[in-house]
């Protein structure tokens, strides 16, 4: 696979989706130049097995954080209402997207950032992003079946790469 192939897993929280920033997180990604080539609402439900979202998922999602005082309350959080999931490529996506989001506790986030700008407290920090490509990965496999995501070339293609 190409390095300008290279895909993150980006999840608006439920706080993101219900404070409207939908629309904001999605025109950051597009006019850096990123590329969606997927994209779901689903809610994570805790009581109803027979949900498309179960909420295994989010204790896979936050496998490595299972052992930490705030894991119960994070998952409650991920599951109070719709999360935007989407799946952006292009080079660098993984880190870029990460410094896009800023950092994990919004009071050390820097202005600019999606969470520097949009959220004040870690437990309600509006966005996911992945830490990495091998994680991405991962995330992405969990979150998504193959066929839900798309492979085009941008038009724009040309005029962001070299
Ligand atoms: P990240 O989202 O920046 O990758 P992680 O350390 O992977 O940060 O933590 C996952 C999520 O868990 C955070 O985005 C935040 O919603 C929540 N979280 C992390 N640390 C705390 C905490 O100390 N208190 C409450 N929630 C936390
Ligand atoms: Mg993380």
């Amino acid at each position: 696979m190409s390095d300008l192939e290279e895909r993150t897993f980006i999840a608006i929280k439920p706080d993101g989706v219900q404070r409207g920033l939908i629309g904001e997180v999605i025109k950051r990604f597009e006019q850096k130049g990123f590329k969606l080539v997927g994209m779901k609402m689903l809610q994570v439900r805790i009581c109803n097995q027979l949900s498309p979202a179960s909420q295994e998922l989010l204790h896979n999602h936050y496998a490595d954080l299972s052992t930490k005082g705030f894991f119960p309350s994070l998952i409650a959080y991920m599951s109070s209402g719709p999360v935007v999931a989407m799946v952006w490529e292009g080079k660098g996506v993984v880190k870029t997207g990460r410094v896009m989001l800023g950092a994990t506790n919004p009071a050390d986030s820097a202005p600019g950032t999606i969470r520097g700008d949009y959220c004040i407290h870690v437990g309600k920090n509006v966005i996911h992003g992945s830490d990495s490509v091998e994680s991405a990965e991962q995330e992405i496999s969990l979150w998504f079946q193959p066929s839900e995501l798309v492979s085009y070339k941008s038009c724009a293609f040309n005029w962001l790469y070299e």
